[in-house]
């Protein structure tokens, strides 16, 4: 029998042509991350299509938030500070990219088995989408759509670098040959599939871009409250330089969620439901909130996380309407010990129900600093309760208070082996001068900042390498629901020094000496630093 032109083809078209071969290593390679880049490219474009869609990389993002442990969530934070979100997403698209790299390289050589590498990661991407709370069966077409451009784009490219078609029509040795991209060719077709990624990308960005709740807070007119405070009295700020102000500016308030991207409610759509072990659950509007009485409160911040001497700890004036007005009207029913607050993008948090009812501010807070809550801060409102850490109270984007019982449920850092319970502990921290600073010899300022919320700080020693304990100048304590300045001239002599300090609390309490991790419950230990004092 003999062999019809057809059928050699057919063999042909199954092994690539001598000459056109495997392309080598490396237009495969920039293939692969070509076909990443389209496939992010297109999926940002599609996640722009809709308000509320996130992208892949953000729900990825989102997931391995969620998913890592506590120890390593601490790292992060340690090693990155407040960028450690800028610092996963660049994680994860240098990680996409290496594995389109791998799998260019692979598709080269065996296409399907490409195609199913580029597939898989729209499936994980989809999945990881439609698990993000609060997420519809739309958030699954960026990474589904990303994934079928994708596809075609790998198939197109190793269609074009090895001549292999799957269209056996064209199969011709001479057509096949000439459907090779040499170089110079790859290299125009990929700066152009380049560009059309980054565009793709870059329209989605700005759409989403334009979902931004910014118009919506520039819009808002904050109430008066009831009972406003005086302007903050001249004596809590001691207005030495490198000290920490008394009032922390907004754009200079620690930020601490799990929210890869700031979520984004226009004070028009939100509203805050009070459900649960309540005689009649209530459902608020924004303008509801607002038509509420206000007060304001002076109320320092604390996050558990925060290390000794760490910068997670800030001071506001805060407008807000007392949870306690709330919960009357909701009516708190019999054995609801717990108040579980929820956020717009899953969170969650929870706390005793006494520490709403027990006299202290605690708030659903709507303006911070005269200003509404800025985005990042919780914008439309968030909840404020002085004297808990902020993972078992403070919740932003807040749309729901559940009452319920302590024992049944776990807020999201419980459920991470955090302590159930959050009450600040005693801390002292050294602002001036900085660890590790040259300091010329003479009269200098020891300065810094105490906190212990609700009890209030009594005293600050600072101890100059063996020296006693000196009593630090205290500043005037404004309220035991804020931090307190405190100051210690010292005559600094030429030399390697190490300075000290502690707090005692208004209950008399020394704040504790030995060194802990801030997992469970928050650090402890005295924060000491050295300094080099010598002519400039
Ligand atoms: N929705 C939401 N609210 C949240 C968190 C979060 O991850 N998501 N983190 C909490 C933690 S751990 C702290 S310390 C405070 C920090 O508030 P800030 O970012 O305004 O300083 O917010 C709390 N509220
Ligand atoms: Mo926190």
């Amino acid at each position: 029998m003999t062999t019809t032109s057809a059928q050699r083809d057919e063999e042909r078209t199954s092994l690539p042509p001598a000459g056109a071969g495997v392309p080598g290593v490396g237009r495969p390679a920039a293939a692969g991350l070509l076909t990443t880049a389209v496939a992010l490219g297109v999926a940002e474009l599609v996640a722009g299509l809709r308000k509320g869609t996130e992208s892949p990389i953000v729900a990825v993002g989102g997931e391995v938030i969620d998913a890592v442990p506590p120890p390593v969530k601490d790292f992060a934070i340690a090693t990155f500070g407040t960028n450690d979100k800028v610092a996963l997403v660049v994680g994860i698209v240098v990680l996409l990219a290496a594995f389109g790299v791998f799998l260019g390289i692979v598709a080269a050589r065996r296409l399907v088995v490409g195609l199913t590498g580029v597939a898989l990661f729209g499936v994980v991407g989809a999945a990881a989408a439609l698990s993000r709370p609060g997420s519809s069966s739309f958030d699954a077409l960026p990474s589904i759509v990303g994934a079928l451009v994708g596809m075609v784009a790998l198939a197109g490219f190793v269609a074009a670098l090895t001549g292999r078609s799957f269209a056996r029509t064209a199969s011709t040795p001479t057509e096949r040959t000439t459907g090779v991209l040499d170089r110079r060719r790859f290299l125009t077709t990929g700066v152009a599939v380049a560009a059309l990624a980054a565009g793709a990308g870059s329209v989605g960005r700005f759409l989403t871009r334009g979902f931004s709740a910014a118009g919506s807070r520039d819009a808002v007119v904050l109430p008066r409250p009831v009972q406003a405070l005086p302007a903050t009295p001249a004596g809590v700020d001691l207005d030495v330089e490198g000290l920490s102000p008394f009032v922390t500016p907004n754009i200079a308030f620690y930020r601490i969620d799990t929210a890869l991207v700031v979520p984004q409610i226009p004070a028009e759509d939100w509203s805050l439901r009070i459900h649960g072990m309540v005689d009649n659950e209530i459902e608020l509007t924004y303008a509801d909130l607002l038509s509420r009485p206000m007060i304001e409160s002076d109320i320092t911040m604390t996050c558990v996380s925060n290390e000794i001497g760490g910068k997670l700890v800030g001071n506001a004036r805060w407008l807000g309407v007392p949870l306690a007005d709330l919960l009357g009207e909701a009516g708190v029913q019999e054995g609801a010990t717990q108040i579980v607050g929820r956020s717009s993008d899953g969170w969650n948090s929870g706390f005793p129900t006494e520490n709403a009812l027990d006299g202290r501010d605690a708030i659903v807070a709507v303006g911070m600093n005269g200003a509404p809550l800025p985005i990042e801060h919780g914008f439309p409102a968030r909840i404020v309760i002085p004297g808990l850490y902020g993972y078992v109270s403070a919740t932003k984007w807040v749309t729901e208070l559940e009452l319920t019982r302590l024992e049944d449920f776990d807020g999201y850092w419980v459920k991470r082996t955090w302590a159930k319970e959050g009450p600040i502990k005693t801390q002292s921290r050294i602002d001036t001068p900085k660890g590790l600073a040259k300091v010329p010899p003479g009269r200098t300022a020891v300065a810094g900042v105490a906190w212990a919320q609700l009890r209030g700080i009594e005293k600050v020693e600072v101890r100059i390498d063996d020296a006693e304990w000196v009593s630090a100048r205290l500043a005037d304590q404004l309220s035991v629901t804020t931090w307190r300045q405190w100051v210690l001239e010292w005559d600094a002599t030429p030399g390697r020094h190490t300075i000290a300090v502690r707090a005692t609390d208004s209950e008399g309490e020394l704040q504790a000496e030995e060194r802990t991790e801030p997992i469970p419950s928050g650090a402890t230990g005295w924060h000491n630093i050295v300094v080099l004092v010598e002519d400039a």
